[in-house]
C-alpha cells in the first residue's frame, strides 16, 4: 500500500517504516498518525514480517506533534474528537516487536512515539526532549508517564519543566535508549537487532513483550506470577520443545511459531 507520509519497505522479515514529512521534520499530524496506525496493523497481520523498525530522517526522527495543525484548535475540538487518541494507541496494539531507530530530533510527540516502541536504538546525533511547556501545553502522548518510568522523577521533571534537550550519551546513561551507534550505522545496527529478533519464535517474542509491558501495569508480585504463568504456558508450544532440543543437540533451533 502507498502512503503519503510514510515509506514502508518489507525485506528479510523486517518492516522498515520511515516517517516521511521532511518539510516539517516529520511532525506528527493526523494523516501521519492514521497512516502509521494502518502500517503497523498491516505489518502485525503480515506473516512475512517478524520485526518492525520505525525511523525518520537523519535530521529528525520526529520534531513532535504538528504545531500548525493544532495551534488554532479549541478545547471542544480536542476533547470532543479525543484528538490523536485512536491512532496513538496503535503502537500498544502491535504485538510484534518494534524498534525505534532514532537520529536527530525526537521531541515532544516524537520522543513519546520512540518511547512507546519496544526499544530505542539512537544515533550519536539524537536529541530527545519534551519541550511542550514552551508551547503552553504538557506532553499528550504519554511523555510524563513513560519518561518518568524510564529515567526517574528528577530527570523527567527537569526535561518537562525546562524543555531542554538531552543528547544521545545522556539518553544512554539514564536508560532512555538501549544503545547508541554512529549515525552512519544506525539502520545497519537496527536491522542487525531486528534480524536477531526475527530469528526467534514469534510466539515467544510476543510473550516477552506482554511480560515486560506488564511490569508497567501491575505490582511486582502480580507481575512475577504473570511471568511464571506465561513461562509455564509456553511448554504447550512446539517452539519450546524445538528450542530446548536444539540446545541439547548443539544445533540452531528452527522455530515454526507453533
Ligand atoms: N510542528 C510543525 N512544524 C514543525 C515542527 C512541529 N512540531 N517542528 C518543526 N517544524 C517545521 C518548522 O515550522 C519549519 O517549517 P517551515 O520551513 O515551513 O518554517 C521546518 O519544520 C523546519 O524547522 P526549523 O526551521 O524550526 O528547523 P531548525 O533546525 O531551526 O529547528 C527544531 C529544529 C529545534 C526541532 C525546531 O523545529 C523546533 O523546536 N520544533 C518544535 C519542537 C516542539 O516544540 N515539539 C513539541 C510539539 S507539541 C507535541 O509534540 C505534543 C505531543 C502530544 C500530542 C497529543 C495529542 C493528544
Amino acid at each position: 500500500m502507498a502512503y503519503e507520509t510514510l515509506i514502508v519497505e518489507i525485506e528479510d522479515y523486517i518492516a522498515l517504516i520511515r516517517l516521511n514529512r521532511p518539510d516539517a521534520l516529520n511532525a506528527l499530524n493526523s494523516k501521519l498518525l492514521s497512516e502509521l496506525s494502518e502500517a503497523l496493523r498491516a505489518a502485525d497481520a503480515d506473516d512475512s514480517v517478524r520485526c518492525i523498525i520505525i525511523t525518520g530522517s537523519e535530521k529528525a526522527f520526529a520534531a513532535g506533534a504538528d504545531i500548525k495543525e493544532m495551534s488554532q484548535k479549541s478545547f471542544v475540538e480536542m476533547f470532543g474528537t479525543d484528538f490523536f487518541a485512536a491512532d496513538s494507541d496503535c503502537i500498544m496494539r502491535t504485538r510484534k516487536p518494534i524498534i525505534a531507530a532514532v537520529s536527530g530530533y525526537a521531541l515532544g510527540g516524537g520522543c513519546e512515539l520512540a518511547m512507546a516502541c519496544d526499544l530505542i536504538i539512537a544515533s550519536d546525533t539524537a536529541k530527545f526532549g519534551q519541550p511542550e511547556i514552551n508551547l503552553g501545553v504538557v506532553a499528550g502522548l504519554g511523555g510524563t508517564q513513560r519518561l518518568t518510568r524510564f529515567v526517574g522523577k528528577s530527570k523527567s521533571m527537569d526535561m518537562h519543566l525546562t524543555g531542554r534537550f538531552m543528547d544521545a550519551a545522556e539518553a544512554e546513561r539514564c536508560g532512555l535508549v538501549s544503545r547508541v551507534v554512529p549515525a552512519k550505522d544506525l539502520l545497519v545496527e537496527a536491522r542487525k537487532a531486528a534480524t536477531k529478533i526475527a530469528e526467534k519464535s514469534m510466539l515467544t517474542a510476543m510473550a516477552v513483550k506482554e511480560c515486560v509491558n506488564r511490569s508497567y501495569e501491575t505490582t511486582m508480585r502480580e507481575g512475577i506470577l504473570y511471568e511464571r504463568r506465561v513461562f509455564h504456558a509456553l511448554f504447550a508450544t512446539e517452539d519450546q520443545k524445538e528450542g530446548m532440543a536444539a540446545f541439547l543437540e548443539k544445533r540452531q533451533p528452527q522455530f515454526r511459531d507453533k
